[in-house]
């Protein structure tokens, strides 16, 4: 009954059959509960070990392992993630390094430390690249953020499916990244939806189908369960999202408490209403306007920037932080994203380095492309409180609450 359709990455999934979520819906399910929306989850592949194969391309052909050293003896640790070529051998996230070198013997793999700021700095442009394409951006975690797509693309799956596709170009073109994305009517479905195709992926879920889609995939897919929810869900002979659906909400909600029983019956279900918290994370500060009409002309561009400049550096001062980088995005009339990031020696929270590096950055960008700008903006990352500031988080706004 399911059909896929091979798009230009030839992994689009489209799940086309309703009879599941007719069944659940006649069992009782109120549909139409949730407002209509459209939710991309971007997860970029394989992330730590596919930012060391970018400096250095010979290393994709082989096992990679980037190391989570604990520095007790000399392998003591785990591993944080491999590319590809390890992962078919059965080295994954977590397993001991140890394990990982007795497998992997004699492959000719390669390991490697964690580079935790190079990660970030290619983190915060891949999520200045959501940002110059989508106004509601939530940075989920180094690699992850929610895109809530709803008003651009008016609901129409198709539109969705083509700025999905520009993003992945994008992050392709601009950064040398695959990732996956998953479009769904919420953030449990569209999460869900972007680990199904991996890696390189594009999986479209259409409203209607989020419990049918859900349906037949292990419960411990649902973002909040781990394994030893699973095993007891499983003692329970609930194996499968479908299985959890099906089930009592009372008899869930006496095993695992109101909350959590509730949250497993409504999305396992396709059903979630958190919404899409626009923010980057506490590491950036970005905004980005759309300029009256397309220009190169720095004389019509400067006026904004000094807006973006000026509004960035209060946003700062207001939550006492400091940034070491300073970007500028811009989309050009082609639509397609630009990011250029200049990082300083020190921590400041000077508007004239704002200004300065938004303004030689403009030029350096305009200098690469012969095509005009159609929106800009200005991004502060590294970002660390101000002498005398105590936590940042006390800065951060409350985490989602999506378990
Ligand atoms: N990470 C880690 N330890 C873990 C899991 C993840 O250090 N147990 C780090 C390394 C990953 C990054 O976080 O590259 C992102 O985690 P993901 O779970 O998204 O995994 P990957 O991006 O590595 O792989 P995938 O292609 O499955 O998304
Ligand atoms: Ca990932
Ligand atoms: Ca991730």
């Amino acid at each position: 009954m399911d059909q896929t359709v091979s798009d230009a990455c030839g992994l689009e999934r489209h799940i086309s059959s309703i009879s599941f979520w007719q069944a659940v819906s006649a069992g009782g399910f109120k549909s139409g509960e949730d407002p209509l929306r459209m939710i991309l989850h971007c997860d970029l592949d394989y992330f730590f070990a596919q930012c060391e194969e970018l400096s250095n391309p010979g290393l994709s052909t082989k096992p990679l392992v980037i190391c989570a050293y604990s520095g007790r003896t000399e392998d003591s640790g785990v591993v944080s993630t491999a590319n590809y070529v390890a992962r078919k051998l059965r080295v994954n996230s977590g397993l001991p390094i140890i394990q990982a070198k007795k497998i992997l013997e004699g492959s000719n793999a390669t390991y490697l430390p964690i580079d935790r700021p190079r990660y970030e700095s290619i983190s915060d442009r891949v999520m200045a690249i959501f940002s110059a394409h989508v106004g509601i951006v939530e940075k989920a975690s180094i690699d992850e953020a929610y895109l809530d797509i709803t008003e651009q693309v008016q609901l129409d799956l198709t539109e969705g499916r083509n700025l999905a596709q520009s993003l992945k170009r994008d992050i392709r073109r601009e950064e040398g990244l695959s990732c996956s994305i998953g479009l769904g009517a919420n953030k449990v479905v569209a999460k869900i939806a972007s680990g199904f195709v991996k890696p390189d992926g594009l999986t479209i879920v259409p409203s209607y189908q989020s419990a049918e889609f859900l349906s037949p995939l292990p419960v411990d897919k649902l973002p909040g369960i781990g394994k030893k929810t699973q095993e007891r869900l499983r003692g329970m002979h609930l194996e499968t999202i479908g299985d959890l659906a099906k089930s009592n909400i009372q008899y869930i909600t006496a095993a695992f408490g109101k909350k959590m029983g509730t949250y497993f019956h409504l999305a396992s279900r396709g059903m979630d209403k958190d919404p899409v918290r626009p923010r980057l994370g506490p590491e950036q500060l970005s905004r980005i306007v759309t300029l009256k009409e397309n220009s190169r002309d720095t004389d019509m561009i400067s006026p904004e920037l000094e807006d973006l400049a000026q509004d960035l550096h209060a946003k700062a001062l207001k939550h006492g932080l400091q940034f070491r980088s300073v970007g500028i995005i811009a989309v050009l009339e082609n639509l397609v994203a630009k990011t250029r990031t200049k990082t300083l020696d020190q921590p400041t929270s000077s508007i004239d380095i704002i200004r300065g590096s938004s303004t030689e950055l403009l030029r350096t960008l305009l200098e690469e492309t012969d095509l005009q700008i159609r929106r800009v903006g200005i991004q502060l990352s590294n970002l660390t409180p101000t002498t005398g500031q105590t936590f940042l988080a006390e800065f951060m706004e409350r985490p989602p609450s999506t378990p």
